[in-house]
């Protein structure tokens, strides 16, 4: 069989919970490959906000497609899905292979779970090879990377694939496989918003499985970036743009690099980025903003000196007072996220960062998303060294895992509402006492309170009691909760989803976004993911491009 004839399908697992605008760039790195190889490339991404799949309709559509090789992303949150879907696909007689943060971190279970190999870490250098192996074509032994049962049923471990040297030798991402109408509504500015421009992260954060693109930062030369930002303004419209690197200014040659061309050439493009509190310094938010940065998200994740130690965070609670105005001060909006619930915390040193969320609450946006109470991912130290100790030895595969969206019928409002809003609050693989539980509460409800201060007085008020109320009959009666709740419990989501289907706030227009906004004195509009251009002066909440469903 020819190259050409061979027909690829790339799958994104479905998920129970939570669905995204934004397209996989994992995906569509992969697909420019392979594409580039000549091979027939489609996609299937389970969780795109409008048009989200079940396992049985992906197995239908592959059924009817018949592709020689199916690849699958895994991270860890949706590996059980994918792993019932693995065995679901069997009977198609398709290959399975498997890659991704999951797949990297933990190369043995998929081939427990159905898949036929397993790619570990970046996979642009290794699918050609990987698919040839799978259908026979090449030895598997010869493929590095590669993770295979061998011909006596062994695992077999290859040699690893060196990174990715040259990043800028990447074809650009396949975003033409994706379907706009997929992902939102016809202005869902979110879609090719996604750029990476660099891999690897110097850090060790206890929480974080960082190996995934190892600890050598490597990145895109800044004319590659910006000529993509180009092209997909050219292509698709897209103006503002959030550059997922783990932590963008980790060489800031480069960033004022892209930043240069960005404000000679007056693209008038707005975006956003990840970066480390310890990362950044008045001199580089001043250009940052000037080159339409809009929005900066740092991991804060504690006030307490000893935690901050502890999960190697290489910033201080100092350092976090005076960053944080300090990137308001450029108009830039900082979103600040936290992570509560460590193991060796008692409420009193949960006081010490939520007198460091007092402190920064005039100029933050708080994030209270959903690993905000500390989830365990294999390959960090913190599950390595607590696995044991708290019994949660790969919960990913347990059908009682503390990580899930709260259900309406058996969970209270208030988490619901929660939830709604990013936050798994009965997450609970550390066991926490009562005492625990109401601070982790206390700090959730002061994030909230915080991030509304700019709206109506009396609505905020409303919420904020209306969640006390939820909370404290649950714990009197979980029944007499329920039954008074489920009305407005109801209510409540009707209008989300009329909200949900409505269009979102038109996006900056191609003049210099940011200096526009401040000639015509408004502040200039956040395109982030979910947040639909709010103004930077009006803080308010959003999960990334994640959308959480019940
Ligand atoms: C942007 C992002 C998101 C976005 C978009 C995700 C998406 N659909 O693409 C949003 C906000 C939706 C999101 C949500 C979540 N995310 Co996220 N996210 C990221 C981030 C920052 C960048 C992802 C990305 O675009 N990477 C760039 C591409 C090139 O890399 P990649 O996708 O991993 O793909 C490469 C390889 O993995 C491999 N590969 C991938 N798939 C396959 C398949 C095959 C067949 C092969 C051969 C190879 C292969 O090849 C690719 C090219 O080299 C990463 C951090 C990071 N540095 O990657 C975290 C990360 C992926 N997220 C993570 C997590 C935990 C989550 C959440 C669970 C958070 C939460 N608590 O809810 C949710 C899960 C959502 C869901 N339903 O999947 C973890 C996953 C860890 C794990 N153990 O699985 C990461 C790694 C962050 C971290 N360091 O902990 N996320
Ligand atoms: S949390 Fe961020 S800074 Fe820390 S290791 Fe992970 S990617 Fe690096």
């Amino acid at each position: 069989m020819s190259v050409q004839a061979v027909k690829i399908l790339l799958v994104y697992p479905p998920s129970r919970t939570q669905s995204h605008r934004g397209c996989p760039m994992g995906m569509l790195m992969l697909a420019a490959v392979l594409e580039k190889a000549g091979y027939q490339v489609h996609l299937l991404d389970a969780n795109a906000a409008n048009h989200r799949l079940t396992t049985e309709e992906i197995v239908q559509i592959a059924t009817a497609m018949r592709p020689d090789v199916i690849g699958m992303t895994l991270v860890t949150p949706l590996v059980r899905e994918a792993y019932r879907l693995a065995s679901a696909l069997r009977p198609c007689g398709a290959k399975l292979l498997a890659g991704g943060p999951h797949a990297t971190l933990l190369p043995d279970e998929p081939l427990q779970n159905g898949f036929d190999a397993v790619v570990v870490g970046e996979g642009e250098l290794t699918i050609v090879e990987a698919i040839e192996a799978a259908l026979g074509r090449r030895p598997m032994a010869s493929v590095p990377g590669l993770v295979y049962r061998g011909q006596d049923g062994c695992i077999q471990r290859n040699a690893p694939r060196p990174p990715v040297a040259d990043l800028d030798s990447l074809p650009a991402p396949a975003r033409h496989l994706v379907k706009p109408a997929d992902f939102g509504p016809p202005d869902n500015a979110d879609l090719h918003a996604h750029i990476f421009t660099s891999r690897g992260c110097p850090g060790r954060c206890a929480y974080c499985a960082g190996a995934l693109f190892g600890k050598q930062f490597r990145f895109r030369s800044a004319d590659s970036v910006v000529d993509e930002m180009i092209a997909i303004y050219r292509d698709y419209g897209t103006r503002h743009f959030y550059f997922v690197d783990d932590a963008m200014t980790m060489d800031r040659p480069r960033t004022e690099r892209i930043c240069r061309r960005l404000i000679d050439e007056q693209l008038g493009f707005t975006w956003n980025m990840m970066t480390r509190i310890d990362a950044v310094d008045e001199e580089l938010l001043a250009l940052v903003a000037r080159a339409g940065c809009v929005q900066i998200d740092y991991g804060i994740e504690s006030g307490n000196p000893d935690t901050l130690k502890r999960i190697h965070k290489p910033h201080t609670a100092e350092m976090v007072r005076r960053v944080v105005p300090l990137t308001r001060r450029y108009n830039i909006r900082p979103v600040g996220f936290f992570i509560l619930g460590f193991p060796w915390e008692d409420p009193h040193a949960t006081d010490a960062t939520l007198q460091l969320m007092r402190d920064l609450s005039p100029y933050i946006v708080f994030h209270p998303a959903i690993a905000a109470i500390l989830i365990p991912f294999p390959g960090t130290e913190i599950y390595d060294r607590y696995k044991d100790e708290y019994g949660f030895a790969r919960w990913w595969t347990s059908d009682d895992r503390t990580y899930d969206a709260p259900q309406m019928d058996t969970h209270p409002f208030y988490q619901t509402f929660m939830y709604r809003m990013g936050v798994v609050l009965d997450a609970d693989f550390f066991h926490y006492t009562r005492d625990r539980k109401a601070k982790i509460y206390e700090v959730f409800r002061f994030m909230y309170a915080s991030n509304w201060r700019h709206r109506n007085y009396f609505l905020r008020t409303a919420a904020l009691l209306t969640l006390d109320l939820s909370r404290k009959l649950d714990a009197v009666s979980p029944r007499l909760e329920h039954a008074l709740f489920k009305i407005p419990l109801k209510l409540w989501q009707t209008i989300g989803r009329l909200r949900a289907t409505e269009p979102r706030e038109s996006r900056p227009t191609l003049q210099p976004a940011v200096e526009t906004a401040r000639t015509a004195n408004r502040p200039p509009v956040c395109g982030m993911s979910g947040c639909g251009g709010i103004p930077l002066s009006a803080p308010e909440i959003y999960v990334a491009d994640t959308e959480v469903h019940n």
